[in-house]
């Protein structure tokens, strides 16, 4: 053998070395507890306690104890209405703005009754029923003498290690954003970095939500979408869930290139309020596959409040509403027409592009620059009209525009008229609806991101089909 096939034999091995490198992270990437937290998609989320009964929406806090009584509490029931519908956590206000704590806390006079632990007989359910659960623990209090004074610190701290280390593990903390005056007229300077060290000292793997995070932030809305785009990067530095935060608009959108990963949670109701009032009713089926394409589809993870009624109970208007709506879901996503598809890709990097299409959430098809094509050939024309993607975010969120050019009379042509690429970000899961249905055969989708992208799925589906 020659010098030069020497030399290049030796360099195609590097090259090949070099290609089937695992792709680096790029920007800030999800912890361990934040991917599982993503993956639920859907959860739900219970406002309870005296509002379910007075019909008050903020309680004055001096409500008295015995307002609160449920006359079938049943919260097994709570949870197979969410196995149900699709819902693999439930989170419970377990102490709302009113201060009344639904267990009986040690550090308020304000709570139920030793022997109405609500708080226990919910996660005993969840856990029973492999939900996970979480609680809402509002740090506004409207009934605590102290509030308004350095002491309420302590106060809320020892609620927090009385929660955290006698009902956890808990899989999500929420740390409502309002903050009012307390019964004293004073309002609350809250000490954000000592709740948020006991939360994790207590309970690391449980996500922390607040504006800001850090585990998930508000989505900025409580009508149930995210922006679009919608970035699960987002600068905080200066930044509590109290003061210097980012605007409602900005935490609809996250920050491009921001320096944290604070993915956006998009908490709405399926009524009108967030506690059950009797004139109430649950939204419809429509509605709600309306809010799960906007945020679950956009990016988001969807925090679906089903509010108990005065007996303990989710009402059977809402339940049978919540199975209706995960069976549209079923229906929609039943067949992945890109299945047994074609996949290839001129730029890739050892993963190669059919990856793209199997079901398994850690394979990827990883390209090698920041713009890459990818084409799927279908067996046959095919009609859909809904495409997921779903980028690699263990790997962060990269690419910031997606184009489809479809095969027509032998020529490729683009999906999009006028200058809208089909879509922008993608991260965890991206569900775009086209227009109308289209068939065809050939889709070559090409891609930009601020690194070369690391898709794990594509899938395409017909929402007409029966
Ligand atoms: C808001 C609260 O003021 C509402 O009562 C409700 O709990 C909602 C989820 O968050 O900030």
């Amino acid at each position: 053998m020659n010098r030069i096939s020497l030399i290049s034999l030796a360099a195609m091995a590097m090259l090949s070395a070099c290609t089937l490198r695992e792709p680096e992270p790029f920007g800030p990437v999800p912890t361990e507890a934040q991917l599982a937290w993503q993956r639920m998609e859907i959860n739900m989320f219970c406002h309870f306690g005296p509002n379910t009964f007075t019909g008050a929406e903020w309680g004055s806090g001096m409500e008295a104890e015995d307002v609160f009584h449920p006359t079938g509490l049943d919260c097994r029931q709570w949870v197979d209405v969410a196995r149900q519908a699709g819902m693999g956590g439930i989170i419970l206000t377990a102490k709302h703005h009113d201060g009344f704590c639904l267990w009986p806390s040690a550090f308020s006079t304000h709570t139920v009754a030793d022997t109405l632990d609500v708080l226990r007989a919910f996660v005993d359910a969840c856990r029973a029923g492999g939900v996970k659960p979480g609680v809402y623990i509002s740090p506004w209090d409207r009934n605590h003498p102290s509030y308004g004074t350095d002491e309420y610190n302590d106060v809320f701290d020892n609620t927090l290690r009385e929660v955290h280390g006698t009902y956890g593990p808990l899989f999500e903390q929420w740390f409502d954003g309002a903050c009012g005056e307390g019964p004293n007229g004073k309002k609350q300077h809250y000490d954000w970095p000592r709740f948020m060290q006991t939360v994790n000292e207590l309970n690391p793997q449980c996500v922390v939500f607040s504006d800001i995070g850090p585990g998930c932030r508000w989505v900025g809305n409580e009508e149930g979408h995210c922006g679009d785009p919608c970035w699960s990067t987002l600068n905080t530095e200066g930044a509590t869930p109290s003061d210097n935060k980012p605007a409602p608009t900005e935490l609809e959108t996250g920050h491009k290139g921001g320096a944290s990963w604070v993915p956006a949670e998009v908490d709405v109701s399926i009524r009108p309020g967030w506690f059950w009032h009797p004139q109430e009713h649950p939204k419809s089926v429509d509605q709600l596959m309306e809010i799960y394409f906007n945020s679950v589809g956009r990016n988001g993870l969807l925090l679906l409040n089903v509010p108990p009624d005065t007996n303990g109970r989710i009402s059977a208007e809402d339940s049978a509403v919540l199975v209706a709506f995960r069976t549209e879901r079923d229906r929609i996503f039943a067949h992945d027409l890109a299945q047994g598809a074609k996949a290839h890709a001129l730029h890739r990097r050892g993963h190669g592009a059919k990856q793209v299409l199997d079901t398994a959430y850690h394979t990827y098809w990883a390209a090698t620059s920041r713009n890459a094509e990818l084409t799927l050939e279908l067996d046959s024309a095919t009609e859909f009209d809904i495409i997921v993607l779903q980028e690699y975010i263990p790997l962060g969120q990269r690419i910031t525009s997606v184009n489809l050019l479809l095969d027509r009379d032998g020529g490729l042509y683009s999906y999009s008229l006028g200058d809208e690429p089909l879509c922008t970000t993608v991260g965890y899961k991206r569900i775009i609806r086209l227009d109308h249905p289209v068939r065809w055969r050939q889709l070559v989708f090409q891609f930009e991101g601020m690194a070369p992208p690391v898709i794990n799925r594509i899938a395409l589906y017909n929402s007409k089909a029966q």
